[in-house]
């Protein structure tokens, strides 16, 4: 049913999981910054589930679902705590080598993310992700990280779901820096994302591919869209429109044309001659005598979780990413909610989403690189609706490869642990194992979902 190289992973990143903030000489981060502002009210990931110390609970954790891969990503200002090459923290690199060493010696294989969501602050004070110097700084991290694991590991993602950084974290402001500049610096951060992206992979591409061996993609998420009313054609062109804003925003420069769609630039372009805003597009251009984005992936890493029904939204007169896309989302009453109220289960949103990425970017190779369902209280260690989640989802993903012959190479649940899930902190819980935040051992249990999760790699390794 699934081929038999296929990888079954579960997924962390660093700063939800990790701790250890100032430990050992490690720099502070956006999140870290963001997190202890005054006013704040969903808490830290100063401890969160201590893997700095802990790691061989995890690993324990890992080995108990038959994990073929685990990925987990690296924190920057671990690494490098001013963010640049110019001071290296050997602690770090230290820490990042054992849990890489101790993965291979039980036989599973690292799936690596360079960048999930944690700027050091010292970039950020340069102006982050909205300078174009960042390109350059990402991309000698990026080298840095090749250059010193690169030996070990063969599936690398430059940054995890650019779309979640650049709308929460510059747009809505509700994720680090927390700003909310609508209508702009989203667009701008996408951009410098993609940008550094690239750059990373056309050096790996000249200076290690050769010898390591690897592969080097970005994690794309996006929902999976239906016409609010099917047929209906303005539902339809919303749709398309909303997919061009999400998915496309990315795929397209990386995997189909180099640039970003075309009714995503018609569409802010249009609104901004509606708003009387002149100035040069909001949506910025890639120049040709940059490296090109197009080509810059050697998988398609995509993280799904739920799906939306599509119409045209009212007209707006403020500049925001949401008056550009000119849609509505609304819910369809027979998907039920998992936990947060924006996880509406739909794991056949899954598989069409998978035909739709073979169809549109011809047929790449597809990693899921993350998928879960949460638990808000009361937290149920026999989580059946969670078990009966994962065992439909793998359904799904059988049936995209078997009956629509998509060439899908990994499915990676979110997440193997419970741990600070954002701007929701500890009250959204993602984990196969429950994480237990008020005992000073932090101790791991597995859930209902854990077990059978083991149960089905299990059947099918
Ligand atoms: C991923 O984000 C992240 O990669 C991962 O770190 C995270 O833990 C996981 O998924 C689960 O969220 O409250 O309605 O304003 C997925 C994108 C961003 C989707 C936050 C839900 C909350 C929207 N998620 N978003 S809302």
């Amino acid at each position: 049913m699934f081929p038999r190289y296929f990888a079954w992973g579960a997924g962390t990143s660093a700063y939800q999981i990790e701790g250890g903030w100032q430990a050992d000489g490690k720099g502070p981060s956006i999140w870290d910054a963001f997190c202890h502002r005054a006013g704040v009210t969903f808490g830290d990931g100063d401890v969160s589930c201590n893997s700095y110390e802990l790691w061989e609970k995890d690993l324990e954790c890992i080995q108990q679902l038959g994990l073929t891969h685990y990925r987990l990503s690296l924190s920057w200002a671990r690494l490098l705590p001013d963010g640049t090459t110019q001071h290296i923290n050997q602690k770090g690199v230290q820490y990042y080598n054992k849990v890489i060493n101790d993965l291979l010696a039980c036989n599973v294989s690292p799936m690596v993310t360079l960048y999930h969501f944690d700027l050091p602050q010292a970039l950020q004070a340069q102006g982050g992700w909205k300078s174009p110097e960042i390109v350059k700084l990402f991309d000698s991290y990026a080298k840095f990280c090749f250059q010193t694991f690169g030996n070990r590991v063969k599936l690398w993602l430059t940054i995890n779901e650019p779309y979640v950084c650049a709308k929460f974290g510059y747009e809505d402001g509700i994720h680090a820096p927390g700003l909310k500049e609508p209508g702009i610096s989203a667009y701008l951060v996408a951009h410098n994302m993609l940008r550094a992206h690239a750059m990373a992979w056309h050096s790996y591409d000249s200076f290690y591919r050769a010898k390591q061996k690897g592969k080097v993609s970005l994690a794309i998420n996006s929902d999976w869209l239906e016409p609010s009313l099917s047929g209906c054609s303005e539902d339809i062109d919303a749709c398309e429109r909303l997919l061009a804003f999400t998915l496309g925003w990315f795929a397209w420069p990386v995997f189909k044309t180099g640039d970003y769609p075309e009714i995503m630039r018609s569409a802010i372009d249009d609104q901004s001659k509606k708003l009387g805003y002149n100035g040069s597009s909001r949506l910025p251009s890639f120049f040709k005598d940059e490296p090109p984005v197009l080509g810059t992936a050697d998988f398609f890493a995509l993280n799904y979780y739920t799906s939306r029904k599509v119409k045209p939204g009212r007209g707006s007169d403020v500049m925001s990413m949401k008056s550009d896309r000119g849609v509505e989302e609304v819910l369809d009453p027979s998907w039920p909610i998992s936990g947060p109220p924006w996880l509406a289960v739909a794991p056949h949103g899954l598989r069409n989403l998978l035909k739709y990425i073979k169809d549109t970017f011809n047929n790449p190779a597809v990693y899921i690189t993350e998928n879960g369902f949460a638990q808000v209280g009361p937290l149920l260690m026999e989580d059946a609706e969670r078990s009966g989640f994962y065992k439909n989802t793998i359904m799904e993903v059988a049936k995209a490869i078997q009956e629509d012959g998509v060439d899908v190479g990994g499915y990676f649940a979110w997440s193997l642990l419970d741990n600070f899930e954002w701007a929701d902190g500890y009250s959204v819980r993602f984990g196969l194992f429950h994480v237990n935040f008020e005992d000073a051992k932090l101790s791991r249990t597995i859930y209902q979902s854990g077990r059978e999760y083991a149960k089905i790699i299990l059947k099918h390794k």
